[in-house]
């Protein structure tokens, strides 16, 4: 059997949806950059599977060629699974199964229905990581396939993420982390809110706008334009609205950037994962202010470290941004550095990985 403490050589699956560094891909391009990063400086030997194009600081990457998958989050519950000509994804199992027997484990981060119906195919033992709620019936199934196949091998962020699957209890809850010595704390911060993310209507931006217009506070906008007509719509609603967009920007500039708001708004309509924006905003200082939903409400504690807040309620952002000053900065990023370091996070991912390769061996 494995020693625990012996360097495992892993390979990633990145999500298909989007070149890595884009942005394109969400908040798990960011979980997957610093996992990679931290278990390569901890003698672990990582290789990232990913669409042609794709760059990540230092870690190896063998790129694919082929178009994109579909974000799942814009089908419905019942539609079937679909694979485009020339699949990146598809094109990336292949060769995944080509090289497997040269690593330890393969870990998957695409919310796709293939990687799962693959797994039984495969020899080389696969680590589910699965970045959204529920979103479709197909892809519940062969997960919840695959968890009584291979016990143990589905990880999530959080708790209410895995509760909108039908086998909330077949899932490993992992949380999320970063490398803080790259979030710079200010204890100074000017009038501003901020709002990061992928802009999307499952994000619900607009609720964020009104209540900047409410509050008569410039509202900065950061993240990947992703849906043009939504944004347009946005604007029209609210022309007079203080809002500046800020465009999709590298961790350096982003801290740079939001450090010295006053409050990070979350506006989620969906069952939000995770949420790393969340923990960028306190690991600067940055307290946040979202609605009562999905991820935020497991990692914001209500009035030390932001604000929980009845969802879809505008006037109720209102009252919280109104409430600010009643939050020490201090207590935010503090709470960072005790659950979201890297080595954490590390630690986390390095157990379950070590559960599914003991069940493997024994
Ligand atoms: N959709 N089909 C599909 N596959 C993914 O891997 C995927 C997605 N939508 C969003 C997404 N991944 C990431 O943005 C996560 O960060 C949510």
């Amino acid at each position: 059997m494995r020693q625990s403490s012996q360097p495992l050589s892993l390979l990633f699956l990145s999500t298909p949806v989007g070149v890595l560094g884009t942005g394109e891909g969400g908040g798990v391009e960011l979980t997957i950059k610093n996992l990679a990063q931290d278990l390569r400086q901890t003698q672990h030997q990582v290789t990232i599977v990913a669409p042609q194009g794709s760059q990540l600081d230092g870690i190896p990457i063998q790129p694919i060629s082929g178009n994109l998958q579909v974000a799942a989050q814009g089908e419905t519950r019942e539609a079937p699974i679909q694979l485009p000509p020339n699949s990146v994804l598809a094109n990336m199992c292949d060769y995944i199964r080509q090289v497997q027997s040269q690593y330890d484990l393969i870990v998957n981060f695409a919310f796709d229905w293939l990687p799962f119906y693959l797994t039984p195919f495969f020899t080389t033992p696969i680590a589910h990581f699965i970045s959204m709620g529920s979103m479709n019936d197909a892809l519940d199934e062969i997960m919840e396939q695959t968890a009584t196949r291979f016990p143990k091998t589905l990880g999530v962020y959080t708790k209410t993420q895995a509760e909108t699957f039908p086998f909330a209890d077949a899932c490993r809850c992992l949380g999320s982390g970063l490398d803080l010595s790259l979030y710079d704390f200010s204890e100074q911060s000017n009038d501003a809110l901020v709002w990061l993310g992928r802009i999307s209507p499952e994000k619900g931006l607009e609720d964020a706008v009104a209540a900047a217009q409410e509050v008569g506070r410039r509202l900065k906008i950061f993240g990947v334009l992703q849906d043009k007509a939504y944004w347009q719509w946005i604007r029209d609603q609210y022309p007079q609205a203080p809002i500046e967009y800020g465009g999709f920007l590298s961790t350096t500039e982003l801290q740079q950037e939001i450090r010295h708001c006053r409050a990070l708004l979350m506006t989620p309509r969906w069952v939000e994962a995770f949420g790393n924006v969340a923990i960028e905003a306190l690991a600067c200082g940055v307290p946040v202010i979202s609605y009562r939903r999905g991820g935020p409400a497991e990692i914001i504690r209500d009035g030390e470290t932001g604000f929980l807040v009845e969802p879809d309620r505008v006037e109720e952002l209102v009252k919280a941004i109104h409430r600010i000053e009643e939050i020490d900065r201090w207590a935010c990023r503090q709470q960072a550095e005790e659950e979201y370091s890297l080595s954490a996070l590390r630690d986390r991912f390095l157990a379950w990985f070590d559960e599914i390769l003991d069940s493997r061996n024994t």
